[in-house]
């Protein structure tokens, strides 16, 4: 069993695909280990997309997960990074294959409704930096 960050990010929220986001993934295998509906601070998006601050792009990215609430969620599963990486689809949704998650519901390669983690160290990284072990489950 492996662990994996999903975010569902303001977009997301606003669209109100929670239920039908978790679904996709539910319907794949994953299990949701830990969930919370929060608001990021500045301090916390900058620090989370840290990697790419020399991107032209990175401003505004922060802007866009400040901009409302979005969940937060651990996903466990056999091959959970590879799997929801995925379902998600491609950064880009004019580049995500049908029936993925960007591919259906994403405006943009900015807004574009989901987060997974891309590896196992960034989402060992990724997973601690939301959740501490009280808030995480086992569901293997
Ligand atoms: P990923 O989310 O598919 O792993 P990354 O390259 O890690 O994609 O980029 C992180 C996030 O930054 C993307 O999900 C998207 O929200 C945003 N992003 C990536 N590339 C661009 C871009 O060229 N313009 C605007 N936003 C971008
Ligand atoms: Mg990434």
């Amino acid at each position: 069993m492996e662990q994996t960050l999903s975010i569902i990010k303001p977009d997301g929220v606003k669209k109100n695909v929670i239920g039908e986001v978790i679904l996709r993934f539910e319907k794949a295998g994953m299990r949701v280990a830990a969930i919370k509906m929060t608001t990021l601070t500045r301090r916390q998006a900058e620090a989370f997309y840290v990697v790419h601050k020399e991107r032209p792009f990175y401003q505004s990215l922060v802007d866009f997960m400040v901009s409302g609430p979005l969940v937060l969620m651990i996903l466990e599963g056999k091959d959970a990074i590879k799997k929801v990486r995925e379902i998600m689809g491609a950064t880009n949704p004019a580049e995500a294959a049908e029936g993925t998650i960007r591919k259906d519901f994403a405006d943009s390669i900015e807004a574009n409704v989901v987060h997974g983690s891309d590896a196992t160290d960034t989402a060992a990284y990724e997973t601690s930096y939301f959740f501490s072990v009280f808030e995480t489950f086992n569901r293997g």
